[in-house]
């Protein structure tokens, strides 16, 4: 049985264990296998497949618990550090196009994306958002398909997926968790990382798993899961923005092409500004909360292949060779010798 079949099978009796009245969120952590995380004195613990930090885990079961789905709404999915942000903010600037079409006022400028699109586990789950509308269908999530609250899957939900190269993806979330990480605290090392994250204990880890779980709900339902490549969106980003837009129902007309809308919204989604704004560059994320974090840690670089200024070859093997024996065969990209090679 592979991996995600082994998920799934798990998802009930653990779900099931929770749900008996008396018991305490601390007493169901102390029953999962847990590992030494990332973070000093943070253990990573073991739910339905995935790792999680405890913030997030009690977040995904609060959803799988309370959480009823509006057919309309539709899902930015990731594993961590693939470019989550960059999605928010293309999909938040092209749904609400018309309402913002003075660029020189837009929300974007002002406001961190994450900030515009509540995440499910942490912001949707403490009510800090009220519910979505058709008008503003727009939510994210890291949690893997399996793990996904029953109506978001029963209730005709879409997803948008983003996947980057596991090395770079590897690269920037050791980068993040060390800015996450005390003052007072020692970083986890950038070997002892590669371990984690190989064995897949990693936030939302294993990476690969994560990733399949979508890709497997795409092959059976392709009109509702959306995939996108970030290193395809790097080098070119007009066709997926455009096929962005047609699967979230916000198609650009001819007549805004002609006029620039499409390329303006890319420009403003760009790295290159987001990066450069005031609020990205000196505000704080979720200030005053357990995972208060300054915006400008989830603007670092935003390259292609900056995992080859950190890993060894042999580092890079490693990961690569999972990702081969993980992927290979199933059409997904294999990024191996070069961001092109698909393993058809
Ligand atoms: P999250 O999962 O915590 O939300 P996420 O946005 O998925 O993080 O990943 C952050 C990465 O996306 C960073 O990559 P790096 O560490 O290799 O630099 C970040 O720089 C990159 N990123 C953020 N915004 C953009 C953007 N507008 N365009 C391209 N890359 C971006």
């Amino acid at each position: 049985m592979d991996s995600i079949s082994k998920s799934f099978e798990q998802n009930k009796e653990e779900e099931q264990s929770l749900q008996k009245p008396t018991q305490s969120f601390e007493e169901f952590l102390s029953r999962l296998p847990r590992q030494c995380g990332w973070i000093p004195l943070i253990d990573f613990y073991h739910y339905q497949g995935c790792w999680y930090h405890p913030l997030f885990l009690r977040g995904v079961i609060a959803a799988q618990q309370h959480f009823e789905a509006q057919p309309t709404e539709i899902f930015l999915c990731s594993v961590p550090k693939s470019g989550t942000t960059w999605l928010k903010a293309l999909a938040f600037a092209i749904v609400t196009r018309t309402k913002y079409s003075d660029l020189s006022s837009h929300p974007l400028l002002s406001t961190m994306p994450h900030e515009c699109i509540p995440c499910l586990e942490i912001d949707v789950v403490r009510k800090e958002y009220s519910n979505q509308t058709d008008a503003f269908p727009l939510l994210a999530t890291h949690i893997p398909y399996h793990s996904l609250p029953k109506s978001i899957i029963s209730g005709g939900c879409k997803f948008v997926y983003i996947l980057r190269d596991a090395k770079d993806a590897f690269v920037s979330l050791w980068h993040f968790l060390c800015r996450a990480t005390p003052k007072d605290a020692t970083y986890v090392s950038l070997e002892e990382a590669l371990e984690l994250f190989c064995k897949g204990v990693s936030s939302y880890g294993p990476f690969w798993d994560h990733v399949l779980s979508f890709w497997k709900a795409r092959k059976e339902a392709p009109h509702r899961v959306h995939f996108l490549v970030y290193e395809e969106m790097r080098k070119d980003p007009l066709p997926s923005v455009k096929n962005l837009a047609d699967f979230i129902g916000h198609p650009f007309s001819v007549d805004e092409e002609n006029e620039g809308v499409l390329q303006k919204i890319m420009d403003l989604c760009s790295f290159e500004n987001l990066s450069n704004l005031d609020v990205n560059k000196k505000g704080r994320h979720r200030p005053g909360s357990m995972l208060a974090i300054d915006n400008n840690a989830f603007f670092r670089k935003g390259k292609i292949g900056d995992w080859q200024s950190h890993l060894t070859p042999e580092m890079a093997e490693r990961l690569d060779q999972i990702t081969r024996e993980k992927f290979g065969g199933t059409g997904l990209p294999l990024y191996v010798s070069d961001a092109d090679t698909h393993g058809n």
